[in-house]
């Protein structure tokens, strides 16, 4: 199997986002986009992955990491475009260099969303909770944390430490590692507050990049989250992928997971969601968390970084979705997780999290903190203090947290619920195809297997906002929308149906190569 390096400017799907009806049209100038290179002076930056020959183009993906890997490959393309700099344009700034970007992948879906005028629009595109009534939902625990921190006049708004507050890190490693963990009760668990999953992630990649004594590249799931593909080469760690959705079945590529751990260099770190897999919904069974733990731990040395966005979404229960992550601990080997409160607590905006580092002795625990300080404290000093004090006082208060788990079981529930709804319509419909996938796959995304064709058909006709992957966010779903999108569905699956055949026909042929490939280009052909 190659490695090969890939050159992420050639294909942006963002850009591929702009040439669609959903956003203006942007003129991009390849010579020019290499102009700035805000983190370039970090040496051994670059993406990486393993394509077995399929070209690879991640889904998720601005010019930033692509500008890093040009900055080694086209030397001489940056040297013209930093002549350009030099003399400016006639508008006179020494910005005018400066390019478009396209918008993010993800995010973006939300702006273009904004701008369409008909009241018909469903937002299917980020992965936040809606209520029945299609509203942001502030949970009930919230609230009464919130007024209790309003009331509480011995509160003040100094700065936290650059770890942030002690007991939400104490109380978040307890909830991921249970409260019985052994790994807490050794003190070989570092917990600092981050800024929600993404901030937690990047000062965990920082930190790799600084002080991992193993190698140090990242594999990460094809696909994965988009941002995981920026995230780590911007952190200066090299990013690869595994081979993990399997688009004939639309189930887990096993076999080809556990392959390529086996491939993977000893002391390579492997990007594991914990739960509720993103963007396919699809997570590997206790059998087969045990087959991969193996790997990672005894046929290989290799260092599990968990992401932890989902804990709770994924069964209602929050011990069951911390399931995997606490085998990979309780086996005494070392760990990385981040954990998110935007989904499970609905903090999204609150921007808290936690990264906990796990190792195998106190004294090392109380110097990797140390560094982690070091990392922290250039980037944003340390981290803002209403959200974490907010799961502080729910976490730390027996009634607000039996409180807090029935509400998240019922965000489970509905999201549940809603895909049976989705099923059932399509079933109804008799839309061609087997949408079995929906029922099966879990927490809040479901990866419906439409093509970006059909994504934007739907969008256009439809008014149905997702992402151009086939991903819809089943928590922005309600009982309403749901024959409106299962009436976009069912006309995108017939009017491109004969395109869908060629691609069945096609996809046998060259389906050892398409488990390689990445978000988008086995359904964008
Ligand atoms: N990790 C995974 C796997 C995620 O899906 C997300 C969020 C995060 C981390 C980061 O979340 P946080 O920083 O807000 O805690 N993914 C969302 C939103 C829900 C996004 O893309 O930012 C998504 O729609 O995929």
């Amino acid at each position: 199997m190659s490695i090969s390096t890939v050159a992420l400017s050639t294909k942006l799907s963002g850009a591929s986002l702009l040439e669609t009806s959903l956003l203006p049209k942007q003129n991009f100038s390849r010579s020019s986009r290499v102009a700035s290179f805000p983190a370039a002076s970090r040496p051994n930056v670059g993406v990486q992955v393993r394509n077995n020959g399929v070209s690879f183009t991640p889904a998720q993906s601005d010019s930033s990491p692509g500008k890093l890997h040009r900055r080694t490959r086209m030397s001489a393309v940056a040297k013209e475009s930093d002549a350009s700099v030099s003399t400016t344009t006639d508008s006179g700034s020494s910005f005018a260099h400066v390019q478009q970007a396209p918008e993010d992948p993800i995010l973006g879906i939300t702006v273009a969303y904004n701008k369409d005028p008909s009241p018909a629009k469903v937002n299917l595109g980020v992965g936040a909770y809606r209520t029945e009534e299609g509203k942001p939902l502030v949970l009930n625990v919230v609230r009464k944390a919130e007024q209790q921190i309003v009331a509480d006049k011995s509160r003040n708004k100094e700065y936290l430490g650059i770890t942030g507050i002690p007991s939400f890190n104490k109380l978040s490693a307890q909830l991921i590692l249970g409260s019985d963990s052994p790994a807490i009760a050794e003190k070989r668990v570092v917990t600092v507050q981050g800024l929600s999953g993404t901030g937690s992630l990047r000062v965990g990649g920082e930190f790799l990049a600084r002080h991992y004594g193993g190698q140090k590249i990242i594999y990460v799931p094809s696909p994965t989250w988009g941002n995981h593909l920026k995230i780590f080469p911007l952190s200066g760690v090299e990013t690869r992928t595994y081979r993990y959705f399997d688009p004939k079945t639309k189930g887990l590529d096993y076999e080809g997971m556990i392959e390529d751990l086996r491939n993977a260099p000893n002391g390579a770190v492997v990007l594991l969601h914990a739960c509720a897999h993103n963007p396919t919904g699809v997570d590997p069974s206790q059998e087969q968390w045990e087959g991969i733990r193996r790997v990672i731990r005894e046929e290989k040395q290799l260092l599990p970084f968990f992401d932890s966005a989902y804990q709770g979404f994924a069964s209602g229960s929050l011990d069951t979705d911390a399931w995997a992550v606490r085998q990979f601990v309780n086996d005494g080997g070392e760990a990385f997780i981040a954990q998110s409160y935007a989904k499970n607590m609905g903090l999204y905006g609150e921007r808290v999290g936690a990264l906990s580092v796990i190792v195998k002795g106190a004294e090392v625990a109380t110097r990797v903190e140390s560094q982690l300080k070091l990392v922290i404290r250039p980037m944003y000093s340390n981290p803002p203090t209403h959200g974490a004090a907010i799961v502080s006082v729910i976490l730390s208060d027996k009634d607000l947290f039996e409180e807090w788990k029935v509400e998240l079981k019922d965000m489970a529930d509905r999201i549940i619920s809603m895909r049976h709804q989705l099923f059932d319509a399509l079933k109804e419909r008799k839309t061609p195809g087997n949408w079995e996938h929906i029922l099966n796959q879990i927490g809040m995304f479901t990866f419906t297997g439409l093509n970006k064709q059909q994504v934007e058909y739907m969008t256009r006709e439809h008014h149905i906002y997702m992402t151009l992957d086939g991903r819809i966010s089943m928590a922005g779903l309600s009982s309403r929308t749901v024959p409106q999108l299962a009436d976009a569905i069912h006309s995108a699956v017939v009017n491109f149906s004969s395109y869908m055949l060629k691609w069945f026909a096609r996809s046998s042929k060259i389906e050892s190569k398409l488990a390689n490939t990445e978000n988008e280009s086995h359904y964008q052909r």
